[in-house]
């Protein structure tokens, strides 16, 4: 879509305060027309990738944005259209029309899961089944939801363990389930979708399974109530001491939260103020007016580890919807000087030495969808600014000719792209960008919900609706 002129100039506006870090007063009154300039270079950005993964990967996985090619994920040399069913509910709140019915048609046509061959079962549900739920709420097609259930059945047998925690992988085909020992995000980041799908169905096995993993991992917590990141669904032993909020534990904090937000299930509010009120208690740390979470003994609570993976930077929008703001602000300005020094994320980085310790970025939506959650709850102009230097930056460094992709290193003058496009980038940063900038009447500011893959589950408003 072109902008009108006088769009245009506010877009460059605000292109050039962000680069010159000038602190431009972007959301004082008068600004409303600049932001929703931006919200348009977003939709623009995010229809441009569509038509490169239309005309040259199309029901393919992932698109190499800077070869052209393909990968698949998450069965090995068998593609499920990952990308398109993640993008479809971000190309319908952009008002993309026409690029959402050709990719409804697509999954109504081609899309089948009766494949031989094995999933993760964490990330099948959050990326596939959510997918398929928000595009059956953007649009209402009762074939999506049908299709959203004939998966989670595909999955349903790995919960079939003496502990109710499921195995890490599932065979799509034949239900065979493989690796007992996983963590507690692949565990128990089932609820809202599953919840979701009993509600829809009015079967009841969804939810309840999704909610017995949950309160399994919940019951082993150590004496200080907190989680590890390994555990075996047979014996229920723990493989792990490390406590954390990134990887392997960050979505199993986000969905005790969220199966009362969305599902109004006392139950998870209790466990999720149990476990961050330990973690507050354990993990806070301040280093330099920083605030940060350090990596602990589950046990002791002994330091392990300074380091932090990117993807906990989500945790501070959860820890304001939670009931800690400033924490969460923290936190989260936390996040924002590392994006300062670095442009772009890097994915691990260390707050004791200062340096990262994984120079590379995987196209990361994290600290957007913190600033989105904050935005929702205080309105502070300063969120939307973080996430507008967050979508400027990674439009400068990891727009690749056919997409956008990866970087091998965040450090490196000028930042090294490798050629993959998660398919997380169709359903997460682009749709916090474009609903925080955008006020567009598609989307209910005030009661919505947005899984931890940024699929909207509740909040769509259909035009006329
Ligand atoms: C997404 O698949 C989800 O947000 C998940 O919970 C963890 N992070 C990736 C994106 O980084």
């Amino acid at each position: 879509m072109r902008m009108a002129r006088r769009e245009a100039v506010a877009g460059t506006a605000l292109l050039l305060g962000a680069a010159a870090g000038a602190g431009v007063p972007l959301a004082a009154p008068g600004r409303r027309g600049a932001w929703k300039a931006l919200a348009r270079e977003v939709r623009d950005e995010l229809a441009w990738a569509w038509d490169h993964y239309r005309r040259l990967a199309w029901g393919k996985d992932e698109i190499k944005p800077i070869s052209g090619g393909s990968s698949s994920f998450p069965l090995k040399n068998h593609h499920l259209g990952l990308s398109l069913v993640e993008a479809l509910d971000t190309l319908w709140v952009m008002g993309l029309d026409d690029r959402f019915e050709e990719g409804l048609h697509w999954v109504l046509e081609h899309l089948r899961f009766d494949v031989d061959g094995e999933v993760s079962v964490f990330e099948t549900s959050i990326r596939l089944v959510g997918g398929l739920l928000s595009a059956h709420h953007a649009c209402g097609d009762p074939a999506l939801l049908a299709k959203a259930r004939d998966l989670a059945d595909r999955l349903l047998p790995a919960f079939d363990t003496p502990t109710g925690m499921p195995w890490r992988f599932v065979n799509l085909a034949t239900g065979k389930p493989r690796e007992s020992v996983t963590s507690p995000a692949d565990i128990a980041t089932y609820l809202p979708e599953w919840g979701m799908l009993s509600l829809r169905t009015g079967d009841p096995r969804y939810a309840r399974s999704a909610k017995r993993a949950a309160q399994a991992v919940f019951a082993r917590r150590s004496g200080l109530d907190l989680v590890a990141t390994q555990i075996d669904v047979l014996s229920g032993e723990w493989r792990s001491r490390r406590a954390t909020v990134g990887s392997y534990c960050d979505s199993f904090f986000e969905y005790l939260w969220d199966g009362w937000q969305l599902l109004g299930d006392p139950d998870c509010r209790r466990m999720y103020q149990i476990c961050v009120r330990a973690i507050l208690k354990h993990q806070q740390r301040w280093q330099d007016g920083s605030l940060w979470f350090a990596d602990v003994d589950f046990e002791t609570g002994a330091l392990v580890s300074s380091e932090q993976d990117e993807l906990a930077a989500f945790f501070g929008g959860l820890l304001a919807q939670g009931g800690a703001p400033r924490e969460g602000a923290a936190y989260t300005e936390s996040w924002a000087k590392v994006q300062a020094r670095y442009g772009v994320l890097p994915e691990g980085y260390d707050y004791a030495t200062g340096k990262a310790t994984q120079v590379g970025n995987a196209l990361r939506p994290e600290l957007a969808d913190a600033c989105f959650n904050l935005w929702l709850l205080d309105r502070r102009p300063r969120w939307r600014e973080i996430a507008r230097d967050h979508f400027l930056t990674m439009r400068r460094w990891n727009k690749a000719p056919f997409g956008y992709a990866d970087l091998a290193d965040v450090t490196s003058q000028p930042k090294r792209q490798a050629d993959h496009c998660p398919g997380y980038w169709w359903s997460e940063q682009m749709k916090y960008y474009y609903l925080l900038f955008a006020d567009t009447l598609r989307f209910d500011y005030r009661r919505n919900y947005l899984s931890t893959e940024g699929n909207v589950l509740l909040g769509f408003r259909r035009p006329g609706g």
